[in-house]
């Protein structure tokens, strides 16, 4: 990638940073038995904590996922069709919904309108990171799988708002249980760079059998010295590999990941990342937990979802930080 004629002059966003001032928002799944996914969203003054609606299976000794630029973050709700919470900074915009009560194709044209609109008022103008939450993800509905109805509802908004030319953020797309669907958009001031898996075809270029209308994100964003990893899963060109064999498709995961980091500027060791993984069926999970320990992966949630293509047993999104790899000049 050429980063050399893109000098870096505003201060990015830091996951996990060492000295946090205000988060923007922080993460956590739902524990096992919890009876509070009804409650989403829980915000104070000081900070946002969005939870997912997933169950979460394990998670590394001390883990938390928290997203911070180190500038002042004011706090805002505002209830419309969809419950929407505002994080903002200087630098950053961080919007998350919740709706419980409509149907998908509606959510999702009312949040993905709402969230483009807001930012661009406010100035925002670069998408950089979507978490889709979508509850029974793989549940056919009139004749249409639920993911394929999120993907023509996506693609009807962005086309709508004229954004299909825009570079596509760094996504997640995973189905959840709990009656939730629920989404977390982060917006910048300043661009990040598309990075693609050479592996893979590009998701907006994926053939018709995934989506009527095809998924729109890139394999990752490069984001100042963050690698925003997108779900990645066991998928080759644009097919799952590896049927009924989560060994295989974990190993093939890490090998997309792997490409991702080698067409980045961002040099981090594969095991230095902040990881989460969603696993299909909970009881191959000493399976994870023992390749997680044998890759050393430290940092990492393992939480219960169902990942958007049926075939798919286990998907991983990942971020790595790091100074940058020094520009050869030649
Ligand atoms: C894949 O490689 C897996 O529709 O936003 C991963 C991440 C996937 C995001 C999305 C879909 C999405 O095709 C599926």
């Amino acid at each position: 990638m050429d980063s050399k004629n893109n000098p870096i002059k505003h201060r990015y966003i830091q996951v996990n940073p060492a000295q946090i001032g205000e988060a923007l928002l922080s993460f956590r799944g739902l524990q096992i038995n919890a009876n509070d996914a009804a409650n989403c969203i829980v915000t104070n003054n000081k900070s946002t904590v969005f939870t997912m609606p997933l169950t979460v299976l394990a998670q590394s000794p001390g883990f938390q996922e928290l997203w911070s630029d180190g500038s002042a973050v004011l706090i805002k709700s505002d209830e419309g069709k969809a419950e929407l919470t505002v994080a903002q900074t200087s630098h950053h915009l961080m919007l998350s919904f919740q709706c419980a009560d409509l149907p998908l194709a509606e959510s999702v044209k009312e949040v993905y309108s709402t969230a483009y609109q807001f930012a661009h008022q406010q100035g925002f103008e670069h998408l950089i990171r979507v978490w889709n939450y979508i509850d029974q993800i793989n549940r056919i509905e009139q004749g249409t799988e639920r993911y394929q109805a999120f993907c023509v509802a996506r693609h009807q908004v962005l086309e709508d708002l004229q954004q299909l030319e825009t570079p596509n953020p760094a996504a997640t797309a995973i189905g959840g249980h709990y009656g939730h669907n629920s989404f977390v958009f982060l917006f910048s001031h300043q661009p990040g760079q598309v990075v693609e898996n050479k592996r893979q075809v590009s998701a907006w270029q994926y053939p018709r059998q995934y989506a009527p209308k095809q998924p729109r994100f890139s394999r990752a964003m490069q984001y100042g010295d963050l690698l925003l990893c997108s779900g990645t899963a066991s998928v080759v060109g644009h097919e799952t590999i590896h049927l009924d064999d989560l060994s295989a498709q974990f190993d093939e995961c890490m090998v997309n990941i792997q490409a991702l980091l080698d067409e980045s500027d961002v040099d981090t060791p594969i095991n230095e990342g902040v990881y989460r993984f969603y696993l299909r069926d909970q009881k191959l999970m000493d399976q994870v937990l023992a390749k997680l320990q044998a890759l050393k992966i430290n940092d990492f949630v393992l939480l219960e979802g169902d990942v958007c293509r049926e075939n798919l047993l286990i998907e991983c999104e990942a971020v790595f930080q790091s100074a940058r790899k020094t520009v050869k000049l030649n």
